[in-house]
């Protein structure tokens, strides 16, 4: 018995992480267990703190097994594996990692648009495959400059997104649920807007709320000169009519991070040459991974000092 608060760890975590909470608690890491049953049985009712992530989340049953459960600290920002309204009710707080991976993923939105509208992958291929030399120089690509672009969820990303775009000499546009008060022109209608871009870039939160929000009408309005970008969740897009699109040629080209049932994709993707492929890095690099593993765990040992936490997803923020 050591007094400390027992912590269950569902996903893998960084070094440093588990450092610092081998520290402050003790530990159960669920993917070292070969029985979940049985440990749950053991030491359920011992659990008060959960660490997981926003692929992982936290199954509702196994949430049912923590008849002591507090806390839930998320390390990502995407919370839409973990029903938060289910843990308020039950008076757990739920917590995320907002604002320190802005910067990363609306790199990564830019990257991956670069990628396709420049060919970046093919033209690397064409170089190492001796083509440059052989065949001489490679076709021409559509330029990133002066684009219209719209952004589909301007929250804190997309934000970030929009602010790199002055560089490009983007014209802004967005659909969210609401409109903001923002010097860019407001969809209310998403096909309306993605007939209106050049690139479609598409930021919201995952869930029930926006499962399928990019469908074949979104898609088809897009056009054959279009390039969709999904940093968000695998579910905002319908996979299928995406690939049927871009295998019809009805789509222009695609940069992926995130995928409807990661990390299988669908290989019909893989022979693609205006698709560009990641497999769910938006955020990842030491240093942002760093910060958004320090907020998780300050997000914990706050808790357990104060009974506050410092960013808690919204359903949660009258608790503690
Ligand atoms: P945020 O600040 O909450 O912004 C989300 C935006 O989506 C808001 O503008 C919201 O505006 C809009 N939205 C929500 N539901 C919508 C709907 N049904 N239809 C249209 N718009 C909707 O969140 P964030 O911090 O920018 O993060 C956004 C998401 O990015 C995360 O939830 C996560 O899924 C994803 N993400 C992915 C990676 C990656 O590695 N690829 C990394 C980090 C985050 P309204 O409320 O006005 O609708
Ligand atoms: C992480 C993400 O890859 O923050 C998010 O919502 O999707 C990513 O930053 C994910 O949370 C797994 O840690």
């Amino acid at each position: 018995m050591t007094g400390k608060p027992d912590l269950l760890v569902i996903g893998g975590v960084t070094e440093r992480m588990m450092d610092r909470l081998t520290a402050e608690f003790t530990i159960h890491a669920l993917y070292d267990q070969p029985d979940e049953a049985a440990f749950l049985a053991a030491h359920g009712a011992a659990i008060t703190a959960v660490l997981t992530n926003g692929h992982d989340g936290l199954r509702p049953g196994l949430m049912a097994a923590l008849p002591n459960l507090k806390i839930v600290s998320s390390y990502g920002v995407g919370y839409d594996a973990i029903d938060a309204t289910a843990a308020a009710d039950r008076g757990i707080v739920v917590t995320h990692t907002p604002n320190v991976l802005n910067d990363e993923v609306a790199n990564t939105a830019l990257l991956l648009w670069f990628a396709v509208s420049r060919r970046l992958v093919p033209h690397d291929a064409y170089v190492r495959a001796g083509r440059w030399q052989a065949e001489g120089n490679a076709p021409l690509t559509r330029s990133v400059q002066g684009r219209t672009v719209g952004i589909v969820g301007l929250g804190r990303i997309g934000q970030a997104i929009a602010d790199r775009l002055a560089a490009f000499d983007s014209t802004v546009i967005y659909h969210s649920r609401n409109a903001k008060d923002v010097p860019y022109r407001y969809y209310a209608d998403l096909s309306e807007m993605a007939a209106d871009s050049d690139v479609l870039i598409c930021i919201t939160p995952g869930g029930a709320g926006t499962k399928h929000l990019i469908d074949k009408d979104v898609i088809d309005a897009l056009g054959p000169e279009g390039i969709l970008v999904n940093v968000s969740r695998g579910s905002v897009v319908d996979e299928a009519a995406l690939v049927q699109a871009l295998q019809d040629g009805r789509l222009g080209g695609a940069g992926l991070d995130v995928f409807e049932e990661e990390p299988r994709v669908p290989a019909e993707l893989f022979g693609m040459d205006n698709v560009v492929l990641q497999p769910h890095v938006g955020s990842a690099t030491h240093e942002t991974r760093q910060a958004m593993g320090d907020l998780t765990c300050d997000n914990l040992s706050q808790w357990f000092r104060d009974g506050t936490t410092i960013t808690p997803v919204p359903e949660c923020r009258n608790i503690g």
